[in-house]
């Protein structure tokens, strides 16, 4: 059985993550698997696709696999990581992709779910973004993902808190579509699905092109990027990004000094 399981039915593709050793973390062997189901679906004119964990998962991913983020001097999440790879994918996939959430969402797997098109969420499922535990400068077209599912003041909090935020929570905030009793939630969310399936797939897919075009948008000079990418060179080569780092390995507190 690989890191991720996937079948095709109806129309309906579903991947579900399957690396509960690991948290289900985001390392480049699962992700490569991801994205190869991905585009079996996408061969196969799949007209939804519905991203899942094993039922019952109290994770749903624990993000970046830490063990995979560079130790300094290097951008951690640079345009060839897998996380960024996984993020464009599910934005170019040309059929809606419904994230079925059970369990906590970290990190780059909370981008990862809110870059995909509809969110369903149980009661126990909670978001957190989590580059400030670790130390990480998150990404331009990441802090992009996160502003186009939440307002402003909410990325600030959720950005500077990297504390989870409540299935509930999330519901009213617009941070998910639905929440479902998980006894309710597979039927649920099949049911989302083949709803959309029933509808025109090429339809859908122009308008799922044009709502991303259209949200990624953002104008940024040259100055600006070039100003960002200085200011996060700054943080991956600092001490706090090693501190992060190690202390998520030998599993204790960072100790963030500013420097
Ligand atoms: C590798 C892991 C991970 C993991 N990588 O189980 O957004 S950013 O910028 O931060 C971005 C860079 C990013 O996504 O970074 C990762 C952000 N993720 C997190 O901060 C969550 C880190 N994980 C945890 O806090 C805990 O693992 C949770 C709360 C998710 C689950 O706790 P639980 O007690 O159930 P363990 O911590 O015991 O983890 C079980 C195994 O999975 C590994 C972890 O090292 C452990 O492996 P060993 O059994 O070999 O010790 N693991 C968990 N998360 N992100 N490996």
């Amino acid at each position: 059985m690989g890191l991720v399981v996937s079948h095709l039915k109806d129309h309906i593709g579903t991947i579900t993550l399957n690396n509960p050793a690991k948290r289900n973390a985001l390392g480049e062997a699962l992700v490569k698997e991801l994205l190869a189901a991905l585009d079996h679906f996408e061969t196969r004119k799949a007209r939804v696709a519905i991203l899942r964990a094993e039922s019952g998962v109290k994770v749903w991913s624990a993000g970046h696999d830490v063990g995979e983020l560079p130790v300094g001097r290097r951008d951690p999440l640079g345009w060839d990581d897998p996380l960024r790879y996984l993020v464009r994918e599910i934005e170019n996939f040309p059929a809606p992709i419904i994230a079925m959430i059970e369990g906590g969402v970290w990190g780059g797997a909370c981008e990862t779910v809110f870059a995909c098109d509809l969110i369903v969420a149980s009661p126990d499922a909670t978001f957190a973004v989590t580059p400030a535990r670790l130390g990480v400068p998150y990404n331009v077209s990441g802090m992009l993902t996160f502003l186009n599912a939440a307002n402003l003041r909410i990325v600030k909090e959720m950005a500077f808190t990297a504390q989870p935020v409540g299935a509930e929570r999330a519901e009213r905030l617009g941070l998910v579509n639905h929440v479902v009793p998980n006894s309710e939630l597979e039927d649920f969310t099949y049911s989302l699905a083949h709803t959309i399936a029933e509808n025109a797939p090429l339809s859908i897919s122009v308008m799922k092109e044009q709502l991303r075009i259209l949200a990624g948008a953002h104008p940024m000079s040259p100055q600006g990027f070039e100003r960002v990418q200085g200011l996060r060179r700054v943080v991956y080569d600092s001490d706090d990004y090693q501190e992060g780092i190690r202390a998520f390995k030998e599993k204790r507190k960072p100790r963030f000094k500013g420097e």
